[in-house]
């Protein structure tokens, strides 16, 4: 049944037919995420990535309502063009869009959803959201933790932005049982920063080590998602001062104007790139670039386990 909805491109479909190793990516970082035309650069750029290490690229959107696993350039391209005009997505999002034919760029939890329906394992991206600061108020809390506790896929990312609270977004992990890894790191990465004042779960040093992990967890079937923690590589890594003072004059301007619910990740991003004189964004791409490499070499792990 879910066939009718899916539709994969050939690469994707031959990878899928021949058993190869598949890592997804997601859309609204395209759309959402980074200003055109660096978006549709670093978004083929990444799939480039995924196919040096090993692996078969699945950049997933909803595109006239059907599932999307696999793009064409051009496609991409649109994605990158038209930005926020693309609706945001995430779970709650998809059957509404499906059922009407709505374009949609997908969040981490849409992505995993649809990931998952596709037979993905391994997604690689920047960053999650997480339990928003303030959150005690606001109750903003991403769609993406909720889906990291259901959806058996392992995300890859540079940790959490401190755009959130992450000591709530690790409480709220813990919770829900979902397993937090320091690939190379016993400290979560703050994204911009390869540093924190907070520690993963579990260090893992190899991508053999967690691929391991990963067909363990599989195996004694425990359901939902795990989070793989990837600092910034160290020549990208941001000032955390110069950082924290940029995400601190952004929140004050998002709150002034009263931005809410999911226009606040994209404000922040844009704002903290405008503050910073496009820095941000330049950390922004290396980091997604090293989270496609791990997502590559991991997916390629993984499949020679599962042989
Ligand atoms: N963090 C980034 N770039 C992004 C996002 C997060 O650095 O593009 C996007 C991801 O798609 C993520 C979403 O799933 O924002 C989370 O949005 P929200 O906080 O509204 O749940
Ligand atoms: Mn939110």
């Amino acid at each position: 049944m879910k066939e009718t909805y899916l539709e994969y491109s050939s690469e994707v479909k031959n990878a899928i037919e021949n058993g190869l190793p598949l890592v997804a990516l997601e859309s609204t970082i395209i759309s959402h995420g980074m200003p055109y035309p660096e978006n549709v650069k670093t978004a083929l750029h990444c799939q480039q990535i995924v196919r040096e290490h090993g692996a078969i690229p699945a950049t997933i959107a909803i595109l006239n309502g059907k599932l999307k696993v696999g793009l064409s350039d051009e496609e991409i391209d649109f994605l990158g063009k038209e930005g926020v005009k693309i609706q945001k997505t995430s779970r709650r999002d998809i059957a509404y869009n499906v059922s009407n034919k709505i374009n949609g760029a997908t969040t981490v939890s849409a992505t995993m959803y649809i990931a998952s329906l596709a037979g993905i394992r391994i997604f690689a991206t920047g960053g999650i959201g997480g339990v928003h600061r303030g959150a005690e108020l606001t109750m903003d809390i991403s769609a993406d933790l909720e889906e990291l506790a259901m959806t058996d896929v392992a995300v890859i990312s540079a940790g959490a932005k401190s755009i959130l609270d992450l000591g709530l977004t690790l409480e709220y992990l813990e919770t829900k049982g979902i397993p937090v890894i320091g690939y190379n790191t016993e400290v979560l990465p703050a994204f911009y920063c390869a540093e924190s004042d907070f520690k993963v779960n579990f260090r893992m040093d190899t991508p053999e080590i967690i691929a391991h992990f990963l067909k363990t967890k599989y195996d004694l079937r425990l359901k939902g998602g795990v989070l793989i923690a990837n600092p910034i590589p160290h020549e990208f890594s941001m000032d955390k001062i110069l950082i924290d003072k940029a995400i601190e004059e952004a929140i004050e301007e998002m709150n002034t104007l009263g931005i809410k619910g999911k226009e606040t990740t994209p404000y922040l991003l844009q704002k903290i790139a405008s503050i910073t004189k496009g820095k941000s964004l330049e950390s922004n791409i290396s980091l997604v670039y090293n989270n496609c490499k791990l997502g590559a070499q991991l997916s390629a792990e993984l499949t020679k386990l599962s042989k």
